[in-house]
């Protein structure tokens, strides 16, 4: 007889005998194939590195029984923006259905990432998915608030206030401006506590009203401007000479008020 599959797909070699229904030689040639890798996917493609989670799953087919999802490994090797690869070094876990790996990217640099899927079967058998990419990207500083001590002042004066400003990712430059009609003041602020503190002379200022805005930068450049619904307004205090003058005319009409009396004899 000639020599066969099985229905399992095994090979089955058959003595060169003419006596067919002598017991066959059986032997099985294992015919390992790589894991198949279907539905191969990340979500979201775009996220912010620390307030939000990346996810990269896929369904991994192995062809041989003995090839369990436990005894199978799963890698997401994983291109950073930089263009370096790292490999094998983020295990996909099993969840009963798919393959995961789900985590939030704090501390990594933003930009475009390039997720392949490696799985490697219990023979050592590989196969790569498709490239998937996603972008991760800078949240953004919150500016909450701008607190003037005084918001009326006479020009030369100190404006002195906080500003409430903070950023998920870390540190944070944060400045005050003052934009009036003679253009545009501006003072860092320092962090103090909770909030970001400054002071600044308005000497040489026009007298008039200052739209205020609070200005916060991140590590990464991303900055955030906040308006201060209310604004601050200087005046010009009155010229020494004019007082003298002033001064010096009402003593002068008090005199003569004083003479014209006591002519008048109204002492
Ligand atoms: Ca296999
Ligand atoms: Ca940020």
């Amino acid at each position: 007889m000639p020599d066969v599959l099985d229905p399992y797909g095994r090979f089955v070699a058959w003595n060169n005998v003419s006596i067919c229904n002598i017991a066959p030689l059986v032997f099985t040639v294992i015919s390992n194939g790589p894991p198949m890798i279907l539905n191969a996917t990340v979500y979201p493609t775009s996220f912010y590195r620390v307030t939000q989670n990346v996810t990269v799953s896929a369904i991994i087919v192995n062809d041989l029984t003995e090839e369990t999802p436990e005894l199978t490994e799963v890698y997401m090797n994983l291109k950073m923006p930089s263009g370096s690869w790292v490999n094998d070094t983020y295990r996909m876990t099993y969840n009963g259905t798919h393959f995961k790996w789900s985590s939030d990217f704090e501390g990594n640099a933003t930009g475009n990432y390039v997720a392949v899927i490696k799985a490697t079967d219990l023979y050592g058998q590989t196969s790569m998915s498709a490239p998937l990419s996603f972008t991760m990207m800078n949240n953004p500083p919150q500016v909450t608030a701008i607190t003037i001590q005084t918001r009326t002042l006479n020009v030369g004066e100190n404006i002195t206030g906080s500003i409430t400003a903070s950023d998920v990712e870390g540190s944070i430059s944060v400045k005050a401006s003052f934009h009036g009609s003679d253009g545009w003041h501006n003072v860092t602020a320092t962090l103090s506590g909770t909030s970001y503190t400054f002071s600044i002379s308005t000497s040489g200022w026009s007298a008039g009203d200052y739209t205020v805005y609070a200005t916060a930068t991140d590590a990464d450049g991303t900055s955030t401007v906040y308006q201060d619904p209310q604004k601050v307004t200087l005046t010009s205090p009155l010229p020494i000479m004019l007082i003298v003058g002033a001064l010096g005319a009402a003593v002068a009409i008090a005199v003569a008020l004083l003479l014209w009396r006591r002519g008048k004899g109204l002492t």
